[in-house]
């Protein structure tokens, strides 16, 4: 199928990315500019430009179809303007984790941005051994202030009404909807996994306690809009280094239940938990108990200092909040673990390891930890127990 493309829109090639980014005087027309496409995602395409001083810059832009699959899932080019809306507007209090946006053009479906190529992807980079000892400190800050300000607690109702309109995401919240929550619990074209799991997938398919645990989170993701949510935060959206962290891409926004983004962040440590070995996993399990403690910290202080709501002040209800809010986070996990591995857009965590049997065993664990999150969300209230769930899967 070909895609009739909207007046305006062209898809860029490194050439034309060059061209434009003199157009629009960034660089002296005479500079002589090196420009690569770097996109690794599943969307969209992404240009990496460089003058001969080595100043950079980075043009982003979506295509008109999931470039994960081709030209036969048309996809909306508006998630452009949602990305460029979020990372502009909708993210008091966390300028310094985001890029910086220096341009948006609705019409070409582009964000041109900092250049962060100083940085790491942090799935790359755990993937390799390396470590980012402030991530989960600046992702808990993140997920507090982001969530936190666009909630019915820190954000003016009349406000956040406005804002549910301006991130309406309907195609985007569909995909997840489909490659999260629907299609790896169920028989889908769009599922992939190597055939020696299918017995293990059989299991979940048949497992009609699971499917409605997996029901309700689904539900809640449909109807629930408790926050504007970044959508896709996975490690392979986060840039880091020692010291600084840049959450990107976050296209996916929309107003949903703020246990998703935790979820997601939760998730993509545990396939790190379950790939490497017990020595090099600790530094991890440590990532994982320190964003949701700094998360708890931050949003009691927002809640203490800047709530909205006069209820706010009622005893019990922040602990009756956030303990909701940690039960959904272990559910969208479980989903989470479960989509990267037998569903559509895997992880290379897992995907990487060459050696047949232990990516085979891993897959099984991310599995079948993925069905005790979900089945046991509700009974879990610390980290620490997520731990001991790993474990006692990995013990068989
Ligand atoms: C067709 S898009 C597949 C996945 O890529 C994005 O990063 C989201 O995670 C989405 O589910």
């Amino acid at each position: 199928m070909t895609i009739a493309l909207k007046e305006g829109y062209e898809p860029l090639t490194e050439a034309t990315a060059v061209q434009l980014i003199k157009d629009l005087g960034y660089f002296d027309a005479h500079s002589s500019l090196r420009c690569k496409e770097i996109g690794d995602g599943n969307l969209n395409l992404v240009f990496h430009i460089l003058d001969e001083n080595d100043k950079g810059i980075i043009i982003k832009q979506a295509l008109p179809y999931a470039k994960v699959v081709g030209e036969s899932w048309p996809l909306t080019l508006h998630r452009a303007t949602i990305e460029g809306n979020y990372l502009k507007n909708a993210i008091p209090l966390v300028q310094e984790l985001v890029p910086q946006v220096q341009h948006t053009d609705e019409a070409k479906a582009l964000t041109i941005m900092e250049d962060l190529s100083h940085l790491d992807i942090v799935r790359t980079g755990f993937i390799s051994g390396k470590d980012y000892p402030i991530l989960s400190q600046h992702i808990g800050e993140y997920l507090a202030k982001t969530l936190f300000f666009t909630s019915d607690f820190g954000c003016n109702q009349q406000v956040k009404k406005g804002l549910q309109q301006a991130f309406s995401n309907p195609e985007l919240c569909k995909i997840t909807e489909d490659l999260v929550f629907t299609d790896p619990f169920h028989v889908s074209e769009t599922n992939d996994f190597e055939p020696e799991l299918i017995g293990t997938v059989e299991t979940l398919w048949e497992d009609d306690s699971l499917k409605l645990e997996v029901a309700k989170l689904k539900y809640k993701f449909l109807t629930c809009g408790e926050a504007l949510l970044h959508g896709d935060l996975h490690t392979g959206s986060i840039f880091a280094n020692e010291t600084t962290t840049k959450v990107i891409d976050p296209e996916f926004a929309f107003f949903g239940p703020v246990g998703f983004d935790i979820g997601q962040f939760f998730a993509n440590l545990l396939f790190q938990a379950i790939t490497r070995s017990d020595e090099k996993k600790d530094i991890i399990l440590f990532h994982l108990h320190q964003v949701w403690d700094t998360f708890i910290q931050t949003f009691t202080e927002l809640w203490q200092t800047a709530s909205v709501e006069p209820f706010t002040k009622t005893e019990g209800y922040l602990e009756h909040v956030l303990e909701g809010f940690f039960h959904d986070s272990i559910g969208f996990a479980g989903c989470e673990l479960i989509r990267r591995t037998i569903g559509l857009a895997h992880v290379a965590d897992l995907d990487g390891i060459e050696d047949s049997s232990r990516r085979l065993a891993c897959k099984e664990v991310a599995i079948k930890l993925g069905r005790e999150l979900i089945l046991q969300r509700s009974s879990i209230s610390r980290t620490n127990e997520i731990v001991h769930l790993l474990e006692k899967v990995k013990r068989g």
